[in-house]
């Protein structure tokens, strides 16, 4: 395995792919992967693109890559497919859309299922974006279709998130000002070519006129995704919250906040692991039926278990 670690560090995609998969496996060998990467990571922007199922996210990251590539930079995509009725065709044609890129030196592309848990991001994930990052990707971008958790969840890992909406989505609007309005960093109207975008556009202004106390008064770009359009802008203004993140307390937070919950989702599952073993030990015992007979209680049977542990 170290000598995957360490031709993936120099960026050999199929080193990259064979550490993904071993890491989404989740098993022991996981953890003794990400500790040896974690030293390296650190470096890339992580991106974080969501919208509403057919918005033309894989369209506007297939734009995306090629203006980031010809200035220069490497790029690592994770295209998180939820396992949902809404978008389980799209797969494919996300694959075919940005094939042309998975030929390029310096795209890497991987598809990840949102396994775990419901609609939110898998485990696997995050350790994808890290590893993508400790192998030299300058950008890491990541698509979450926003029907779930995966969108909220996003904030979670990236840097920057960008919201695409779409005209014609009339009161989705209000109905959105509840969660992802708050977490978009730059908004992108795609669909520019189709009637109503300009509305969009001033009402997502007006909305973020009203927000007051924040640093960073996110840009709301049209984008005509299929034309490329735009893009140019959109990349620049990705580039451009980088920079206020990196010169800002606000930066300083997000990434504090990020290794908070980095730790106790580790701590979270190295407890569950425990719990499950721990109950696991006792099932076998008369513990059920003083359960289904009521002689004891979930709750106490659960508290002893736990001072059990901890005693030991
Ligand atoms: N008119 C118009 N159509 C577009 C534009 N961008 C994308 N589309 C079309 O919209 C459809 C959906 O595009 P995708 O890029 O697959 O959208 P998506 O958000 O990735 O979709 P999911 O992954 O299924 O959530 C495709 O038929 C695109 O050709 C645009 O700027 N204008
Ligand atoms: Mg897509």
């Amino acid at each position: 395995m170290d000598r995957i670690i360490e031709r993936a560090l120099k960026g050999d995609p199929r080193s990259i792919a064979r550490l993904i998969t071993v890491v989404e496996s989740e098993n022991d060998r996981a953890k003794e992967i990400m500790k040896k990467i974690y030293p390296h990571t650190g470096k890339a922007h992580m991106i974080g693109v969501t919208g509403s199922p057919g918005a033309g996210k894989s369209t506007f990251l297939d734009k995306l890559i090629s203006s980031m590539m010809a200035s220069g930079l490497t790029v690592g995509v994770i295209a998180v497919d939820p396992s949902s009725p809404f978008t389980g065709g799209a797969v494919l044609g996300d694959r075919l859309r940005m094939q042309q890129h998975s030929l390029d030196p310096g795209v890497f592309i991987r598809s990840m299922g949102t396994r775990g848990s419901l609609g939110g991001l898998s485990r696997g994930t995050y350790e994808a974006a890290l590893i993508l990052d400790a192998c030299g990707k300058d950008i890491v971008l990541i698509e979450t279709v926003g029907v779930g958790q995966s969108e909220i969840d996003v904030v979670k890992i990236a840097d920057t998130v960008a919201l695409l909406l779409v005209p014609g989505m009339g009161d989705d609007i209000q109905i959105m000002k509840a969660g992802i309005m708050e977490i978009a960093d730059v908004f992108i109207v795609n669909k520019a070519d189709r009637d109503g975008s300009e509305r969009v556009v001033r009402e997502v202004n007006i909305m973020l006129d009203l927000q007051t106390g924040k640093d960073w008064r996110p840009p709301v770009i049209p984008t005509v995704a299929e034309s490329g359009e735009g893009v140019e802008l959109a990349a620049g203004a990705l580039s451009e919250h980088r920079e206020f993140l990196a010169s800002s307390d606000e930066g300083r937070r997000r990434k504090h906040r990020r290794l908070r919950l980095e730790v106790e989702e580790i701590l979270k599952r190295e407890i569950a692991k425990i719990a499950e073993e721990a109950w696991d030990s006792r099932i076998g015992g008369d513990v059920l039926e003083d359960l289904a007979s009521r002689r004891k209680d979930p709750y106490t049977v659960a508290d002893d278990l736990l001072s059990e542990f901890i005693s030991r």
